[in-house]
């Protein structure tokens, strides 16, 4: 709560006081930044905040000398076996521009990965397509792709038209739906969730890049065949040598699995029954067919950004307003650190916040991060015995949110 205070006090003293100075404790350097350094701060705070979970306040300005800030640097930097300076030295930087995939390096913040299917025989379907690539050869590229790791794992991939298939493969622009938006040209090529239900093992590429079947633009196998490593459950690997390595590397015709990446994913998926240890996400098959049924029901819904989020027990639908297709799947595989159903949800536009609700505790959730630690209701003012919110809707004109709790209101 306190750094929430702080973030406000920031807020009016910037919007109240432009032209404040810096305290002179502040080195020169950070009071007046070039813009080159100006550029090369943004730059590796979107960088560690979508790769390595930095909390990021965009109402305050981030800083070279933050704690917070050197450390995930220095995580960074470890991870890509540069020198762990915590400085943005030249190499760092380099790295930092170096066009990637967007699944996030660091294990106990990668939402879209972990586990592994409880099957042996995966469906596929190519929905949208690239207009790079003539579409037998986009068909092409992905199947060999997926024969890099069926010759490795013993698994079967299986093309299908089915919506129902199990790995969906689309080529999306910015914001498409799953809250994990692309960013134009270079920077994240392509996502992947990791296996489960809805939009588990879906794998997205930006089609904003130039994708190609040779060292042309970015080579679609040599993604693709990392993105799928990640929807049969495989993390990003420190080894150069590992097609499971984040940046993206030039076509490399010859094994495109280094001796790691096939050791992983025969550890992975040897038969069941030596594995019962690994931790199979709980499945909810019967949301997934009920959700035509007539009667069924929400425990929340609300407007976040550009899509409608419905949550039920602890599955969420997603609607963006650009797409006619809903992406579906446990709450976790959107919001890694949501665990429990949402009893209500509110959004405020103004600070391009959601605030999900369970019980007497809620999160925020900004852009696509939710903020580590739930909070308690208290912190709107509420007594201890408001436990139960049954819903909550926010009014812009007003500026008013509404709690709604059994038959009284709270504004
Ligand atoms: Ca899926
Ligand atoms: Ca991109
Ligand atoms: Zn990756
Ligand atoms: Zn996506």
């Amino acid at each position: 709560m306190s750094d929430m205070l702080l973030s406000c006090c920031l807020l009016v003293l910037l919007l109240t006081d432009s032209g404040f100075t810096a305290p002179t404790a502040i080195p020169e350097e950070e009071s007046s930044p070039s813009p080159e350094t100006e550029f090369n701060l943004k730059l590796a705070t979107d960088y560690l905040h979508q790769y390595y979970n930095l909390e990021n306040d965009h109402l305050v300005r981030m800083k070279r000398s933050e704690p917070s800030f050197i450390s995930k640097v220095k995580e960074m930097q470890f991870f890509f076996g540069l020198n762990s300076t915590g400085v943005l030295d030249p190499e760092t930087l380099q790295v930092m521009q170096s066009p990637r995939c967007g699944v996030p390096d660091v294990e106990e913040y990668s939402h879209i990965q972990g586990t592994r299917w409880n099957k042996n025989v995966l469906t596929f379907r190519i929905g949208r397509y690239t207009r790079d690539l003539r579409h037998s050869v986009v068909d092409s590229l992905i199947e060999s792709a997926f024969s890099v790791w069926a010759r490795a794992s013993g698994l079967t991939f299986v093309r299908t038209n089915s919506h129902n298939a199990d790995i969906m493969v689309e080529f999306v622009t910015y914001a498409h739906g799953d809250f994990y938006p692309f960013d134009g040209p270079r920077g994240t090529l392509a996502h992947a969730f990791g296996p489960g239900m809805g939009t588990g093992g879906d794998t997205h590429f930006d089609d904003d890049e130039r994708w190609s079947a040779g060292a042309a633009g970015y080579n679609l196998l040599v993604v693709a065949a990392h993105e799928f490593g990640h929807a049969l459950g495989l993390r990003h690997s420190r080894n150069p040598e590992s097609l499971m390595y984040p940046t993206y590397k030039a076509f490399r015709p010859a094994n495109l699995l280094s001796r790691e990446d096939v050791a992983n994913i025969k550890a992975l998926y040897t038969p069941l029954k030596v594995n019962r240890n690994l931790p199979l996400r709980p499945l909810m098959p019967r949301l997934m067919q009920d959700k035509c049924a007539p009667d069924m029901t929400f425990d929340a819904m609300a407007t976040l950004g550009n899509a409608t989020f419905f949550f039920r027990d602890k599955y969420l639908w997603i609607k963006h307003n650009a797409q006619s297709d809903i992406k579906e799947g446990p709450i976790s595989n959107f919001m890694p650190m949501i665990e429990t159903r949402i009893d209500a949800a509110f959004w405020i536009p103004r600070r391009s916040t959601a605030y999900l609700i369970h019980e007497s505790t809620f999160w925020t959730v900004r852009g696509s991060v939710v903020r580590e630690k739930p909070r308690s209701l208290s912190f709107f003012g509420f007594p201890a015995w408001v436990q139960d919110v049954d819903a909550t809707v926010h009014i812009v004109k007003t500026r008013r949110t509404l709690f709604f709790m059994n038959d009284i209101y709270w504004r």
